[in-house]
């Protein structure tokens, strides 16, 4: 048995976002998951859809003592843009939600909870979807613009923001792989939209240094380290490569050193996908990189070079590697994603090593599990496996740290089991059980353990 300890500030929490918790409750505009859910309700897991979730709008109070109760320092949620903005254009706020979430905010920090807060978590706003999301360069302006605003009205309460969360899923759902809105098929698009959020975030961050309030400012990237099947192999080490520039590094690279990795423009270039650039926009990436990272960890990617030809009308990422399914591989059965506990330590050396060790940390880690009413004893969920899967990685994590990386915290995903996407409830992620039917919440196994491993900074394992 071993002692793993964490530093006394070190912050223990988790993650959620404003459309997977609060429910609609008379948001001021829709967003494109209100509006998807809408028009094709059969896409989503049992036809649940965006508009209840768990809540979080009506009992944010009581969440928060539960939160509270699992022991939290530190808590993540999002401002939903298509909430608190009623006219995009003229940056009229809605009162409701601005006295919303200043009082959740509030709510925190009375018990000793450091809020985080991220500025856009895959929910466009259905009015700037239909002039092109993303893809438009006013667009870019108009988010800059609603950051800046946040700044301005929370800046003072708040000292960790985050631009976006997972910009990459945004291109990657919405314009390759079609489990987003717009359901978009075009590697060029999908290019434009990378370019595009890369640069909407370091404006965001120019806003925020411009405001002058205390604190940090960074992105949440959901990095899938690149493992090929053969390290010997010159083939599937290139595939890999190309997997890390197009899944991590596109985002990685400008966010912390301020420009895209100089093998990344080749790619681009050669393939056709180059996108549309202004001038002054190099600048505006250099001059405005981060001070934290967040980073999602929740699986490998592994790769081997193509050994077939990839089929389809468009050019894909995929006609450049081939997912390589290692023998053995630990799966989470359930959501289809290898757990592969050393990860997060790689991760840990590669910021250390390659990213001017920059102060990051976990943003989200966890575990979707189905149908987890087949654990509850005496009326509580007896989760092991996610305590298992929590210290493993916080294992692997603590070594990285003692190793001198420069990690002040870790999140799981997710405080009380919410909604998620086009899976909806079927995977349940949190340290709190959410019956769907009765609208109880009760705290997990999980829960209780998270509780004693912030109390005692650590474990024993
Ligand atoms: C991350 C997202 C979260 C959350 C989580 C779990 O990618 O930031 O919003 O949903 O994954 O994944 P899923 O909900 O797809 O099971």
């Amino acid at each position: 048995m071993k002692q793993y300890k964490f530093s006394d500030n070190f912050l223990f929490g988790s993650s959620t976002s404003g459309p997977q918790s609060e429910g609609f409750y008379n948001k001021a505009n829709k967003n494109i998951w209100d509006y998807w859910f809408e028009i094709s309700k059969e896409k989503f897991h049992n036809q649940v859809g965006p508009e209840y979730t768990s809540n979080f709008f009506r009992d944010y109070k009581d969440d928060i003592k539960l939160i509270k109760e699992t022991g939290h320092n530190v808590f993540r949620t999002s401002i939903q843009w298509s909430r608190i903005v009623k006219d995009f254009n003229t940056l009229e706020l809605d009162e409701t939600a601005v006295e919303f979430y200043n009082n959740v905010i509030d709510e925190l920090i009375k018990n000793d909870i450091e809020p985080i807060i991220c500025l856009y978590h895959f929910d466009m706003p259905l009015k700037l979807q239909e002039i092109g999301g993303f893809e438009n360069r006013e667009v870019v302006e108009l988010y800059a613009r609603y950051a800046a605003k946040m700044f301005e009205i929370y800046g003072d309460k708040v000292h960790k923001w985050f631009t976006f969360n997972e910009p990459i899923v945004v291109a990657e759902g919405g314009y390759l792989y079609k489990f987003h809105y717009p359901e978009v098929v075009s590697f060029k698009r999908a290019a434009q939209v990378v370019y595009n959020m890369n640069l909407a975030s370091a404006k965001a961050v120019k806003a925020f240094k411009e405001s002058g309030k205390k604190g940090d400012i960074g992105i949440i990237l959901n990095l899938t380290p690149s493992y090929p099947r053969d390290e010997n192999n010159k083939e599937d080490l290139k595939a890999s490569h190309i997997c890390d520039l197009i899944f991590n590094r596109s985002f990685l690279d400008p966010a912390v050193k301020g420009e895209f990795p100089a093998d990344l423009i080749d790619f681009v270039n050669e393939n056709n996908l180059t996108p549309i650039c202004e001038e002054g926009d190099k600048d505006i990436l250099r001059e405005n990189t981060i001070s934290l990272l967040g980073i999602n960890y929740y699986q490998p990617r592994r790769v081997k070079a193509r050994e077939s030809k990839f089929e389809s009308d468009a050019l894909m990422p995929e006609n450049f590697f081939e997912p390589y399914e290692m023998p053995n591989r630990l799966m989470n059965p359930y959501r289809g994603w290898e757990i592969y506990y050393k990860g997060i330590y790689d991760i840990a050396k590669n910021i250390q090593e390659n990213y001017s060790n920059i102060k990051w940390l976990i943003t989200e880690n966890g575990m979707g599990v189905e149908n987890e009413e087949r654990f509850i004893k005496n009326g509580i969920v007896e989760d092991d496996y996610r305590i298992e899967f929590v210290s493993e990685h916080l294992k692997w994590l603590h070594k990285g740290i003692e190793e001198g990386s420069n990690c002040i915290g870790y999140l799981m995903w997710t405080p009380i089991d919410c909604w998620s996407w086009l899976n909806a409830y079927k995977n349940r992620y949190g340290f709190i059980r959410f019956d769907l039917e009765s609208g109880k919440k009760t705290i997990k196994k999980s829960g209780y353990w998270f509780k004693e491993l912030v109390k005692n900074k650590g474990f024993e394992g």
